[in-house]
């Protein structure tokens, strides 16, 4: 895959992350959401690929914008499929909290899986932990073993988890092994991620959204981290889905490969709100607005940060800004 589609990639997160920072603190989800998702869409048109979106905004029917399998690009270059979270934390941009970002994944087609919006089982490691662990196993298992072989001890590690009702028996679990805890509000693709970086987490565990979840497994494929993930299909509906969309076992263990697949693999985001791995959008003076983006390759594994600088233009409606750039 072509490398400038990564900085084209990168142009668009910004733009949505400028337009969606708009509405921090807000209470306005929705519009923080449509603000994003409408930039995207629009930019997209502009970045020479034939993009095809395997993860985004929903199915066809329920989605206007950025549904699964419409054309994106130019269509002139190469055959992409494309996963895009234009504002992954709504909620967390509507209130004004910490860790949302706008994120593209994209990898040649047919890579990336085409994940129902469900719950997914996943475990989230860096490269320490890679191919070591199995979310096969009992928690505790795997605690006692990563402990091992990262020859930490247990109250020395940190395992990051959502913050939900769900995983109360997880969550004792973690507490009984003595672990550090760090419980997450929103937003699992930067959960995820933070195992694999230079952070104090070292393993991500619990469910979250399953397309999430292989947005998560490309900017690991290129940090030289692993996913697992199992989907949690909760009702028969939810299981005949899988069948429909091809999967033979919905239950199967995802692997790496069975998320992003084989091929090179890209992943870009840009801070929406500040985060722990990304600053969120900077409003400067003059009318200029900063933005903080990650852009990875999986092909040499290489992680590069981008500040840019916008001159903001035009009048703001409903305060959205348009970036020139
Ligand atoms: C996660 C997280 C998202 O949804 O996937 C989560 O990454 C899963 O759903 O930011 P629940 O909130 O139902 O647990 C989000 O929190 C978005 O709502």
């Amino acid at each position: 895959m072509e490398r400038h589609i990564a900085m084209e990639l990168a142009r668009i997160t910004e733009a949505a992350a400028l337009e969606a920072a708009c509405w921090t603190g807000r209470g306005d989800k929705h519009s923080a959401d449509e603000a994003a998702t409408m930039t995207i869409r629009r930019m997209f048109h502009s970045v020479d690929m034939d993009g095809t979106v395997v993860i985004g905004e929903g199915e066809m029917d329920e989605a206007p914008m950025l549904y699964i399998g419409e054309k994106v690009g130019s269509r002139r270059g190469p055959k992409i499929d494309i996963a895009v979270d234009p504002l992954e934390g709504t909620e967390t941009v509507a209130n004004g909290l910490n860790n949302a970002i706008s994120v593209i994944a994209a990898a040649p087609e047919g890579n990336l899986l085409h994940a129902p919006d469900m719950y997914m089982a996943k475990l989230a490691v860096g490269p320490g932990l890679a191919g070591r662990l199995s979310l096969n196993d009992h928690i505790s298992v795997t605690l006692a073993k990563a402990s091992e072989i990262l020859q930490k001890q247990l109250s020395e590690m940190t395992v990051s988890i959502l913050d939900r009702l769900r995983h109360r028996e997880m969550i004792s679990a973690l507490r009984d092994a003595g672990v550090r805890i760090k419980l997450l509000g929103h937003g699992d693709v930067m959960g995820a991620i933070e195992a694999a970086v230079e952070s104090e987490v070292d393993m991500y565990v619990g469910s979250g959204g399953a397309p999430e979840g292989v947005l998560a497994a490309a900017a690991l494929k290129c940090l030289g981290g692993e996913m697992q993930g199992r989907l949690i299909p909760d009702t028969t509906e939810e299981y005949e889905r899988c069948i429909g969309m091809g999967m033979k076992d919905p239950l199967k263990l995802l692997t790496m490969d069975d998320m992003v697949g084989q091929g090179n693999v890209l992943f870009v985001a840009t801070g929406v709100t500040q985060g722990d791995l990304l600053n969120g959008v900077r409003y400067l003076s003059n009318r200029r607005a900063e933005t903080h983006s990650v852009i990875m390759h999986s092909l040499n594994r290489t992680v590069s940060y981008l500040r840019t600088i916008h001159h903001l233009s035009g009048a703001k409606i409903g305060n959205i800004a348009e970036a020139a750039m």
